[in-house]
């Protein structure tokens, strides 16, 4: 029953983060091979305990990046994105759950637990991550050259808990947005163009 606890305790922590992932209660047979059974849940708490283990530890080397120095790319992002903060060596973040990184950090530079959107095919040019789960409407988000994220993704990469399933939407110019693809992390889109979606997509709910 502790490690039922602990198993709760972790995933309430985590917020909705793991809510699409975590598994649904099983009929666990305890009468006839508890052995087994335990051995099962060991290895899940396990598997949990490194997965916390690395998400605390992605966001610790966030922690630590925000005492890179202050680049021309990084300053040119401050002042586009007004209250934002810088976390990285080329990323701010423009609030809690979403930042922005300038071309010039590592093209796959996305971090475990985030879904990554670029602004050019292979992983390049301006980066936008979304690590909560929700819809989030990338007209609503500013470009850092001008205009809006909306229309601007051509490339991607989902990298949150393996299995999280990340939906990608287009606005369809009248009231709605239709769901145009969806994947499951790890899953990875080097061109949006190569599946018809290149500058199309207009919103996504990550998780
Ligand atoms: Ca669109």
């Amino acid at each position: 029953m502790t490690i039922r606890a602990t198993r709760q305790d972790r995933h309430s922590s985590t917020e909705r983060r793991f809510s699409a992932t975590c598994p649904t209660r099983g009929n666990h047979r305890w009468g006839n091979n508890v052995e087994k059974t335990a051995r099962r849940i060991g290895t899940v708490v396990a598997l949990t305990t490194v997965i916390v283990l690395g998400l605390i530890g992605g966001l610790t080397s966030t922690a630590q990046a925000s005492t890179a120095t202050t680049g021309a790319d990084v300053q040119e992002l401050l002042r586009e994105y007004p209250g934002s903060t810088q976390v990285g060596p080329h990323t701010v973040m423009v609030k809690a759950g979403i930042t922005v990184t300038s071309p010039l950090a590592t093209v796959k530079g996305c971090q475990f637990g985030f879904l990554c959107l670029w602004s050019d095919a292979g992983w390049s040019g301006y980066r936008i991550d979304f690590y909560h789960c929700g819809f989030y409407d990338l007209g609503a988000i500013g470009f850092p050259s001008g205009g809006r994220w909306n229309d601007k993704v051509s490339s991607w990469i989902n990298n949150q808990t393996s299995g999280t399933l990340a939906r990608y939407y287009n606005y369809d110019g009248v009231s709605s947005f239709k769901q145009v693809y969806a994947d499951r992390a790890y899953h990875s889109i080097a061109g949006a163009g190569d599946i018809g979606l290149n500058d199309i997509i207009d919103a996504v709910r990550p998780c």
